[in-house]
């Protein structure tokens, strides 16, 4: 980071309101807070926003289907963004909703603002366009010549009187801006990608709609109540707006932002659309758009019809936030796709976290209170390890590069180096030796060695994982803050001597998925390990219980079995391609009448069976006693397919 650059603004997308928070969202939403996290850390002045993204036909009419209007839909979800950022300690300075009324009042002035320049004017617009995604494509864009490229949903032509920005005037200064700027956007492959895309001519943009309402209406006077702006507009014009522009511009000197950070799928919007309105503006760019890739699970799309959208919370209260949030981060190149697995997660934490980073700490703890009653000191430590201090201190100042150039993963890597060194130190120079060989000065500074890299390791993963590094830094006998910072990293000295805080093991291992798998897919990771617990008096573990997949399943047809006087066939949903076929002996106590259309719980991973010929592919779960048989059901409906346990 260059020294003249004290501030940095830090942005998420904001996300639309038409879906619940997924891994996908927490994923950028993590980046941006450990970048805003070190930012802090290093002295600099930062803002970090993200908010929900409201407007639009696609909200509307998610609002329509619920039975809401739009804004108490978006109050809604916006509220479940805004609890699960709170809930993960995510620290934003703001949270922006493009329906408050500031932000609204700076669109209207950037639109006037462009207006005024000759940027918009008023046409008939002609297009294809796609709902889902809030895009026009072109003819030739289209899949089959009907169906959106983006998501493969059918698009609809539209005409309709529209506002128009002159995108095509600024096609030479965007490609000068991209080619002057190699850094502009992250990672560099996607800024070739954008140079093609824009090289490749632009359109004027159609930047107002007739069609529906839910949308900033366009400013007081140019009256034409009709129209309101283009989401993307609005929505884009959310990184100005959070500093005030147009209304109380106090915060924006923090422009132009540091960092946009994306998925791939906003790409052309962040890179092409949004300087060229902030070329319009006369407001300078932002120095980088970074854009991710994509999490898919066990090597699968996600998507709720499949119902194997990884759920962050979930995932976090399970293996704890702080590893999840040290796995997304070290698992995935920046810019990559990325595959959400449990097995994955789980060996990044025995392995990264518990061997190399917990053992090390546990190893000081316990030769610093067997050999010093934990008594430890830097002193000597130069001395007698200054090749391996240096190597560490070449190793730390390669990271603050890769970080602000979103080399995430390599900024882990490069931070595990250290603790290799260490590691390797300590098997080296056997301080158990030395000790019983009454070389105690040199086994001392061994131990000091080791706390320094510890803290200074510290220190950088601080913004990864925050509060776990405070632990680590209180059993050394500090804290992690920007002074600690400036010491440590950047003058490169050494603690002073304390006393070893004993913590607990800070990484336990952990042998088995903690999460029961929704997606066939996953049969992999439910392999039975190769250390299996014993059964205890008939007590069956956890893990053990969720061998058995039990779903919820929605009786769709009911029959009775020919020439039987027991079996009932049934057609069940379980949220699956396919309806599964269950023949129960069950006729004795209902008809098919009795059951269609109502709820039952179905063993779902049952080797499948012939009865009188007929496969049955799963088992009802029932009671039975002497006055007869019950089937359970949930108390409540549920959609089809959701587990039980
Ligand atoms: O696009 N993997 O909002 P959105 C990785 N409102 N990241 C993912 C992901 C996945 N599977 N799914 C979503 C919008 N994301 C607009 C943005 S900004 C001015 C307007 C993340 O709710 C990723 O950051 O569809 C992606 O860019 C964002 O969610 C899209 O969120």
């Amino acid at each position: 980071m260059s020294e003249h650059c004290k501030k940095a603004y830090i942005t998420t997308p904001i996300y639309y309101v038409n879906d619940v928070p997924h891994i996908g969202h927490a994923y950028t939403t993590i980046i941006a807070d450990t970048l805003a996290i070190y930012s802090r850390m290093a002295g600099l002045e930062t803002f970090f926003l993200t908010g929900t993204d409201e407007h639009g036909q696609k909200i509307e009419q998610a609002a329509k289907q619920r039975g809401k209007t739009p804004k108490e839909y978006a109050d809604e979800i916006s509220g479940r963004f805004k609890a699960l950022w709170d809930e993960f300690d995510i620290s934003y300075d703001k949270f922006i909703r493009t329906t408050d009324e500031d932000h609204m009042l700076g669109v209207q002035k950037a639109f006037k603002t462009m207006y005024d320049k000759g940027d918009i004017y008023k046409d008939v617009y002609r297009g294809h366009y796609c709902i889902s995604c809030e895009a026009f494509f072109t003819e030739t864009q289209l899949v089959d010549g009907e169906f959106c490229p983006e998501c493969g949903k059918p698009t609809q032509i539209v005409e309709e009187e529209s506002y128009f920005f002159r995108l095509s005037k600024y096609q030479d200064k965007l490609l000068e801006w991209y080619r002057e700027n190699e850094k502009c956007i992250l990672p560099k492959t996607r800024r070739n990608e954008v140079i093609r895309f824009v090289e490749g001519g632009l359109e004027d943009l159609s930047i107002t709609r007739t069609s529906f309402d839910w949308g900033v209406k366009l400013p007081p006077e140019i009256d034409d109540p009709k129209h309101v702006m283009y989401v993307w507009l609005d929505a884009l014009m959310n990184y100005l707006t959070a500093l005030g522009y147009g209304t109380d511009e106090k915060l924006l000197d923090f422009w132009p932002a540091r960092v946009h950070l994306i998925g791939k799928d906003i790409l052309r919007f962040h890179a092409v659309y949004w300087p060229a309105f902030l070329m319009s503006l006369d407001m300078p760019l932002p120095k980088h758009i970074a854009a991710h890739g994509w999490w898919t699970r066990n090597g699968e799309k996600m998507s709720k019809s499949k119902g194997n959208v990884i759920n962050p919370k979930e995932v976090a209260d399970a293996y704890g936030l702080e590893n999840f949030r040290y796995f997304m981060l070290r698992e995935v190149p920046f810019g990559g796709d990325g595959d959400f697995s449990q097995k994955a997660l789980i060996d990044r934490i025995n392995s990264d976290l518990g061997n190399d980073l917990g053992n090390l700490l546990n190893r000081l703890i316990g030769m610093s209170g067997k050999y010093s009653d934990g008594a430890v000191s830097s002193a000597k430590v130069a001395e007698l390890y200054g090749e391996e201090l240096s190597e560490v201190h070449d190793s730390l100042d390669k990271l603050e590069p890769l970080l602000f150039e979103m080399q995430l993963h390599h900024y882990l890597e490069e931070l595990w180096k250290p603790l290799a060194i260490a590691n390797k130190a300590i098997d080296r120079y056997q301080p158990w030796v030395m000790m019983k060989e009454g070389r105690v000065q040199e086994a001392y500074a061994l131990l000091g060695l080791i706390a320094n890299i510890l803290a200074k390791v510290a220190v950088m993963l601080h913004p990864v994982m925050p509060k776990t590094t405070q632990t680590i830094a209180r059993a050394l006998g500090f804290t992690i803050n920007q002074t600690a910072y400036e010491d440590l990293i950047k003058r490169k000295d050494l603690l002073s001597d304390f006393t070893i805080e004993k913590v607990p093991p800070l990484f336990p291992r952990i042998e088995d998925p903690l999460l029961q798998e929704v997606a066939p897919a996953a049969a992999e990771e439910k392999k039975p390990t190769e250390k299996k617990s014993e059964p205890i008096e008939g007590l069956i573990t956890i893990d053990q219980f969720f061998q058995t997949k039990l779903a919820v399943g929605t009786v769709l047809e009911a029959e009775e079995v020919p020439k039987s006087k027991k079996l009932l066939r049934l057609q069940v949903d379980l949220g699956e391609e396919k309806p599964r076929q269950i023949v129960a002996g069950i006729k004795e106590w209902y008809s098919p009448a009795d059951l269609m259309g109502t709820q039952v719980c179905v063993v779902a991973n049952l080797k499948p069976a012939k009865l009188m010929g007929l496969l049955s592919e799963g088992m009802l779960l029932a009671a039975k006693d002497d006055e007869g048989l019950a089937l359970i059901r949930p108390e409540a409906p549920k959609k089809a397919g959701t587990p039980i346990g």
